[in-house]
């Protein structure tokens, strides 16, 4: 076993242990000069320690360096645990630590660009912090994205990108039970994916490329190489020219592509226990790091229930209308549609995850199969959190000739997609899948207002680094 404890798990239960700890010295308080406190944080966690001058234990220079360190050093400290009478403040483990060794692994600058401190406080904290009269910086988003390596240490920041893994991991575990395998497409490819202009057009090797949208097309094209069930986590890139609090420009696509007996409600199904599966694991792997989230960025938890809510597309749209909110026939919702229409779902339905379904089929992009009964609808679904999207997905064209007309009749150069297209010449299963982004689950779940805080780091229109 490691001779390292993590702060994480510094608990009454170890009180009289000596124990090694590796972290950074968040603060560093000296008393007079005999005593001096450090709070030392380690993956979000942090544990005060206490340096005491004592004879043969601990010498008075030892305190002098424990006193200079500067914030945000790398340390190692080595001493007892002990469990102090009074509730200690300003530390997540309720143990103190009676400091035996100190060395300093690696010196931060004396001044950083983020007081850490600060950027972990929660606008309440602020508020109270500042009426108090205490002197501190509000570090607004882009000082934080600027210097995100410092702004990423702060522990709502840790269990953000915590559950970020945790949601991959469920999804990609959820899957493989039931029989799909993972698979990776190519992100440099021909043509745009969507259809879209928002596509970041490159020179490959003299011919006209560019970054991929989606993996839509090569996924497709595994279900006709009769791969029966795909998955694919991987970068998808968009161009987008505008600013959101929920569009990037690079983002983590969660995409599935399956074969369907019947219909399209079998892709559904696979959202809707798949999702259920999600955010169970999350409200039973990820307590501490939702409670850290919540801390800085209070949320309320998610509202979901056993059986996904199905609404179609029009049941949606008549409940707008009820609440007084005019929808073009035939039109998308726009964002702030579908926020209203999730605030009325929660009320009637009590649930803020919902698939929407049958949605006209101007608005979907050209691969969507039209419904049989009425053309004018598709075969396709949208799924939101709290309100907005976080999934669209459909069962597609399976038929070469018809595909081929939809995409000239969306003003798709075929010529970019023949291979694809051809694709579906040797005989093609009928299917469908959707796509997720991985960034607005996580912003969702956590009711974040800004993706940017979902994504290590963001790409948006005006954002290359760091
Ligand atoms: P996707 O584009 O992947 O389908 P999305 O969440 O961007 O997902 P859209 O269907 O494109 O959803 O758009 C839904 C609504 O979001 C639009 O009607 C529009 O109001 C708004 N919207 C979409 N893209 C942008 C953007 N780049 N800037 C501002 N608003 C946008
Ligand atoms: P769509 O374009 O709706 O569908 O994208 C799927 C999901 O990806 C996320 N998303 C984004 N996240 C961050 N920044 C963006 N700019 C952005 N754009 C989209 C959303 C969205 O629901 N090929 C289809 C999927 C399919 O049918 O399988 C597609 O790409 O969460």
């Amino acid at each position: 076993p490691s001779r390292w404890t993590r702060v994480e798990n510094l608990e009454k239960s170890l009180e009289g242990k000596h124990v090694m700890i590796r972290g950074r010295a968040q603060a560093i308080r000296p008393v007079g000069k005999k005593m001096a406190f450090l709070v030392v944080r380690e993956s979000g966690f942090t544990v005060q320690c206490l340096v005491q001058a004592q004879q043969d234990l601990v010498s008075v220079q030892m305190v002098k360096y424990a006193a200079a360190l500067s914030r945000e050093s790398v340390i190692d400290v080595e001493g007892l645990v002990s469990v102090p009478s009074e509730p200690i403040k300003g530390a997540t483990q309720q143990v103190e630590v009676q400091v035996r060794k100190l060395y300093c692994v690696s010196r931060a600058l004396p001044t950083l660009p983020i007081n850490l401190e600060d950027a972990a406080r929660s606008e309440a904290e602020i508020e109270k912090a500042l009426q108090a009269g205490e002197q501190l910086v509000r570090v607004n988003q882009d000082t934080r994205l600027n210097f995100r390596v410092l702004d990423l240490r702060t522990p709502a920041n840790q269990g953000i990108f915590s559950i970020q893994s945790q949601v991959e991991n469920a999804f990609r575990q959820f899957l493989l039970s039931e029989g799909f395998r993972q698979i990776h497409t190519p992100k440099l490819i021909a043509g745009s994916s969507e259809g879209g202009a928002a596509v970041f057009r490159l020179d490959y090797k003299g011919h006209p490329a560019c970054l991929a949208q989606s993996p839509q097309l090569h996924k497709q094209m595994a279900i006709c190489a009769d791969f029966g069930r795909v998955f694919e986590i991987g970068p998808v890139f968009r161009a987008e020219d505008s600013f959101t609090h929920r569009h990037l420009c690079e983002f983590t696509g969660l995409d599935v592509e399956m074969e369907i007996k019947k219909h399209y409600f079998e892709v559904m199904d696979i959202v809707d226990r798949l999702f259920v599966s999600i955010f169970d694991s999350l409200n039973q792997n990820c307590k501490k790091d939702l409670e850290a989230v919540a801390h800085q960025y209070p949320f309320e938890p998610l509202k979901y229930l056993r059986q996904t809510l199905r609404l179609t597309y029009e049941e949606g749209v008549q409940m707008l209308k009820d609440a007084g909110v005019e929808i073009e026939p035939f039109g998308d919702l726009n964002t702030e549609a579908e926020r209203k229409l999730g605030q009325l779902v929660l009320e009637k339905y009590g649930t803020e995850f919902y698939i929407l379904y049958r949605y006209p089929l101007a608005v979907r992009p050209f691969y969507t199969m039209p419904c049989y009964d009425n053309p004018q609808y598709s075969n396709s679904f949208d799924v939101f959190i709290r309100g907005e999207e976080i999934i669209s997905g459909a069962q597609r064209v399976h038929n070469a000739e018809m595909l081929e007309k939809r995409a000239e009749s969306c003003g798709i150069d075929v010529k970019t997609i023949s291979t694809y297209i051809d694709s579906f010449r040797y005989g093609a299963p009928t299917h469908g899948g959707f796509g997720v982004g991985l960034e607005r689950v996580v912003m969702l779940f956590c009711g974040l207002n800004n993706i940017r805080k979902a994504s290590l780091y963001p790409r948006d229109p005006l954002r290359i680094a760091p």
